[in-house]
Parts: structure tokens; sequence; C-alpha cells
């Protein structure tokens, strides 16, 4: 009996190798799994970074495995190349994640993968590469030509800053990504590349709600430059029949975004004002409208846009905007504060009701020289062709931030 089933076995280990190995390639290992969860039962060769695909051969499930993909994340140590580094790890990517040269500890630098508890983590390789200059774009490739995927998050990303830093702006956020694109025609055409472009490009907006279709008309050095590295985008593609497309995200927070754009100021404003640390926090224009989603979400966009047939530009938003003003009350509301609105314009002032302090002011100076006043993006055709759909919704985005806060604050 034992005999028999070692050889029905055999034969179908055989029947197996000699049927799928033509289509895996001589390279791969294959794995059998003694158990029907694939998730329970860790395979016999394979390590934890290894894709796998399940094949059922009469009733024995075949794990093979495949080597794992290599993706690179330029703008690693920023909010949205620690979420995506996340993702991809965690769906057996190696990621090669690069960072500008820094003067500050590289511990203190990566503090983002660090609250992710990613920092350490075997699958990612940090290298410098400066998207700003040409070489530093060749050099990563002769190093890496063999990964597969390329992320293109580096930016200056604060608006306000581009009115005062215009050149440096342009040459990381318009010159970044052709830099990368040429090292990639160079180097090696078959790497997909996926340009984080952004809302701010619709600017001064020509339709309600803004899809793909709608067009731009950006508003400072910021989205001009983004605007130079979309087209490129575009142009490499449709000129060198490369995989490379644009995401047009709208604005993703989390308790891990910078401290200068305004979701994290106020969350951290309003922890700190509810502990006694801070009494009062300055804004600019609190009667901007942004439709804020969450980072954790959007990378999984990032993600599903560079494994489609075609390479497209995808909108991704939430189609739900709320001014600056419903943040901060919101942001207060969830720590048991509400807040009454006195005055206008720059003599505007929040009160908490409870004590009748002023809690926040407006100070002209965050003001911006040309503002966008309102985005609200239309992601269907995300839901439709890539199945993506924000799951955070802004409210609890808000209440995430805050809590996160009043933790750090304790
Ligand atoms: P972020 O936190 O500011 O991260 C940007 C990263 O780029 C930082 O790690 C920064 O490094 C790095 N960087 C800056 N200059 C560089 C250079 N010359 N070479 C290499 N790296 C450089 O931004 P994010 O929120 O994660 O956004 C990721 C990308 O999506 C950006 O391109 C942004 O413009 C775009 N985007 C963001 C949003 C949003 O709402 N978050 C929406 C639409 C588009 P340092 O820390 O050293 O400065
Ligand atoms: O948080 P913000 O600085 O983000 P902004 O300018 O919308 O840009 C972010 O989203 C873009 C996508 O649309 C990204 F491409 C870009 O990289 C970045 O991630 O400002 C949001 C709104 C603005 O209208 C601003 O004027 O909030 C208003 N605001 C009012 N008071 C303030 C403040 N913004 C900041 N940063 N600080 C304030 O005190």
């Amino acid at each position: 009996m034992l005999n028999f089933q070692c050889l029905k076995f055999m034969c179908v280990f055989i029947f197996t190798c000699i049927n799928i190995w033509p289509i895996i390639g001589a390279d791969l290992s294959i794995v059998i799994n003694a158990s029907d969860d694939e998730t329970k039962m860790p395979p016999v060769v394979a390590s934890t970074n290894t894709a796998q695909k399940l094949i059922l051969v009469e009733s024995i499930p075949v794990s093979i495995s495949l080597p794992p993909k290599k993706a690179m994340i330029t703008g690693i140590a920023g909010q949205d190349g620690a979420y995506l580094a996340q993702h991809l790890l965690n769906l057996g990517y190696i990621v090669i994640g690069t960072y500008r040269r820094t003067s500050m500890d590289l511990s203190r630098y990566f503090w983002r993968l660090d609250k992710m508890g990613i920092s350490h983590h075997p699958n990612i390789i940090f290298k410098t590469c400066d998207v700003s200059d040409s070489s530093s774009c060749f050099n990563i490739f002769q190093e890496h030509p063999d990964v597969c995927e390329v992320y293109n998050l580096a930016a200056q990303s604060f608006v306000k800053e581009s009115f005062t830093t215009q050149t440096s702006t342009l040459d990381v956020d318009g010159k970044g990504p052709l830099n990368l694109l040429e090292a990639i025609r160079q180097k090696n055409k078959a790497i997909r590349f996926y340009q984080a472009s952004t809302s701010e490009l619709f600017g001064k907006v020509q339709e309600i709600p803004q899809s793909e279709t709608t067009p731009f008309y950006p508003r400072s050095p910021y989205a001009t430059a983004k605007q130079y590295g979309h087209w490129m985008t575009v142009l490499y593609r449709e000129s060198y029949d490369m995989y490379a497309c644009c995401g047009i995200l709208f604005n993703h927070e989390s308790p891990i975004r910078g401290e200068e754009f305004v979701s994290r100021k106020v969350a951290k404003a309003v922890a700190q004002i509810k502990k006694g640390i801070q009494e009062c926090v300055e804004l600019g224009n609190i009667d901007a409208k942004r439709d804020w989603g969450f980072s954790g979400d959007y990378v999984k966009a990032m993600h599903l846009m560079l494994q489609q047939s075609t390479p497209e530009e995808y909108v991704i938003a939430t189609g739900k905007t709320y001014t600056v003003r419903y943040m901060v009350e919101k942001a207060f509301a969830r720590v048991g504060m509400i807040i009454r609105w006195e005055g206008s314009e720059d003599q505007e002032r929040g009160i908490d009701t409870a004590t009748s302090k002023i809690v926040v002011k407006i100070n002209p100076k965050f003001y911006r020289p040309a503002e966008v006043d309102l985005l609200i993006g239309d992601a269907s055709k995300a839901e439709r062709e890539l199945g993506w759909k924000a799951e955070v919704s802004a409210d609890q985005l808000i209440d995430m931030m805050v809590d996160a806060e009043m933790e750090q604050t304790l």
C-alpha cells in the first residue's frame, strides 16, 4: 500500500516536471506541498520571499517557486516609498530602495521604514541615487539591469516650497523622470516604469470631477515640473514602445506624512493642544478643498498599474472632497473639542467652545502665490480596469492620524 502511494506520487511528480519545465524555464525549483493549505504549510524548498503558483495535479497541490521579482522604488524614505515597499515586500518582491545622499544618520533618515518594521528587511537593498543627476540614474541600472519595475516616487513634493525653489524642483520633479526613462531606454527597455503624477496638474480645474481626460492647468512650479515629467513618460511610451505610465494621484496622507502638509500639521497640533503642550495652530487657506485618501490604499494602485497588459494613465482618488476647515473641525472633534469660528479672512479664529480659548489662527504666511481651490477625482476608470477602490474614507483617515499623534504625545 505504501509502495503504491510512493509510486503514484513519483509518477505525478515526473508528469508535472515534464509538462511545466518548458514553460517555467530550467532555472526554477519545484516544490511539493504535503498540505492543501499553502499558507499554513511552508514550502520545502522555497525561501520566504519566493513567489509561488499553485497547480493542482490530480489531488496533490504542486507549488512552483518562481524567482522573486525585483522592483526599484526611488524616494523610498518618503511616505509613499515606505508604504509601497511594505506592500511589495508582502507580495514577495525584492526591493531596491533608492535615496539621495544625506549627511543625516541613516537610522534617523529611514524613520518611516523603521516605524513599519521593514528597515532591516532582508529583501530591501538600499542604494543612493539622486534622480536629478543623469549619471546617477545610469549607474543604478548599470548595477541593477534586472529590475522588472521602477516606481519613481522621488520628488520635492511640497507645493508651497516649490514657489521658492523653482529650479531645483524642476530638476527633481521634471528632469528626474526623464533621467530615469532615458537610462531605462538605454539599459533595458523591458523595465516597467511608474511615474508619480499628481492631481495638482489639474490646478485651476477645468472640469468637476477631474478624470484622465480633464485638461491640465498647473498652478505652481511643483505642478509645472510634474507636468513635464508626466508628458515625458507618455512620450517615451509612445516613441519607444516602453511600458511607462503615470498615476494621477489625489492627496493621500497617513500617520507618516511629512509634518509640513496640512493633514499631519493639523493632526499633530490637535494632539499637542489637547495635551496642553501647544496653545494654538496657525493655518493658511482653510477653505481650500481636497480629495483626501490613505497612502496605504493608494500604493496598491501604483502596483496594479504596472501589472496591466497595456500601460495607461489612471486617476486615483476617493471621489469626495472636503475643506481644510472641515478637517480641522473633525480632528478636534476626535479629541472631544468642538470648534466655533469667529471673524473672517485673516482675522478668522477657531475657538474651543468649552474653554473659549483660541485654538486656530489664520496666518497669511501660509497662503500660496497661486492656490488650487478645489480637487475632486473621478477614479471610475481605476475601479473598472484595475479593480481598485479607496478603502479608507477622509473621516477614517483623520481619526487614524489624530489617534497616532495622541499616542505619540502621551
Ligand atoms: P515625500 O514623502 O515627500 O517623499 C519624496 C521622497 O523623494 C523623499 O524621500 C525625498 O528624499 C526624495 N527625494 C527628493 N529629492 C530627491 C532626489 N533629488 N533624488 C532622489 N530622491 C529625492 O512624498 P510622498 O508623499 O511620499 O509622495 C511620493 C510621490 O508622489 C512624489 O513624487 C509626490 O510628488 C507624488 N504625489 C504625492 C501625493 C500625496 O498626496 N502624497 C499626491 C500626488 C503625487 P528626502 O527625504 O531626502 O527629501
Ligand atoms: O497639505 P498640502 O500642503 O498639500 P497640497 O498642496 O494639496 O499638495 C499635496 O497633494 C498633491 C496632490 O494634489 C501632491 F502632488 C503634493 O505633492 C502634496 O502631497 O495643502 C493642502 C491645502 C492647500 O490648499 C493649502 O493651501 O491646505 C491648504 N493649507 C491651509 N493651511 C495649508 C495650510 N497647507 C499647508 N501645508 N499648511 C498650512 O498651514
